[in-house]
């Protein structure tokens, strides 16, 4: 079962620069810089709430390291601005992709991958969800 928001992804051209932006203009504060080889990113989890259950949710602010990511795609047609949404799984994340993948939903990854913090995470296909890049996130 989706049980919230874990993040929403944000594509950038320079990471620095937009942290700074969150920090100053919302007093965001909480920023845990991460590198992921396989994803083709440098980013920044910023945290949102302090909910104090585990539960936090986050900004996933992300910028292409590699020319052929898919990050670095998305942003030289698109420019910058929200490219992903990523909901929390109360299961297992292969189980969860399992069973929306049953109702016809194309599953990106045939076994989960690496995401930010020691989470466990695979997509669903954004014209599978009416234009949205959708992220399954187990939590470490
Ligand atoms: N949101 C909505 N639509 C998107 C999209 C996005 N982020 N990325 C691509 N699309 C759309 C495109 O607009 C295009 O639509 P049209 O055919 O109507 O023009 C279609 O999907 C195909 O796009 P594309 O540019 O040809 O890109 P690819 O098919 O090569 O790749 C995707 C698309 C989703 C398979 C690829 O981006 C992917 O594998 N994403 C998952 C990995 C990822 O995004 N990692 C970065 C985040 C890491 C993290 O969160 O930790
Ligand atoms: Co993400």
């Amino acid at each position: 079962m989706l049980t919230r928001i874990d993040h929403i992804g944000i594509a950038c051209h320079d990471l620095e620069a937009t942290v700074e932006f969150y920090k100053a203009t919302y007093g965001f504060t909480d920023a845990h810089f991460e590198v992921n080889e396989e994803q083709g990113v440098r980013e920044c989890m910023l945290k949102i709430n302090e909910t104090g259950d585990g539960a936090a949710s986050y900004l996933q602010l992300i910028q292409p390291i590699r020319d052929d990511s898919a990050v670095a795609k998305w942003l030289a047609k698109n420019g910058e601005g929200v490219h992903h949404i990523a909901f929390g799984t109360d299961q297992a994340v292969a189980d969860e992709a399992a069973e929306i993948g049953g109702k016809g939903v194309r599953v990106l990854y045939d076994t989960p991958r690496k995401g930010s913090m020691g989470s466990l995470i695979n997509f669903l296909h954004p014209k599978d969800c009416h234009g949205v890049l959708t992220e399954l996130v187990q939590k470490a």
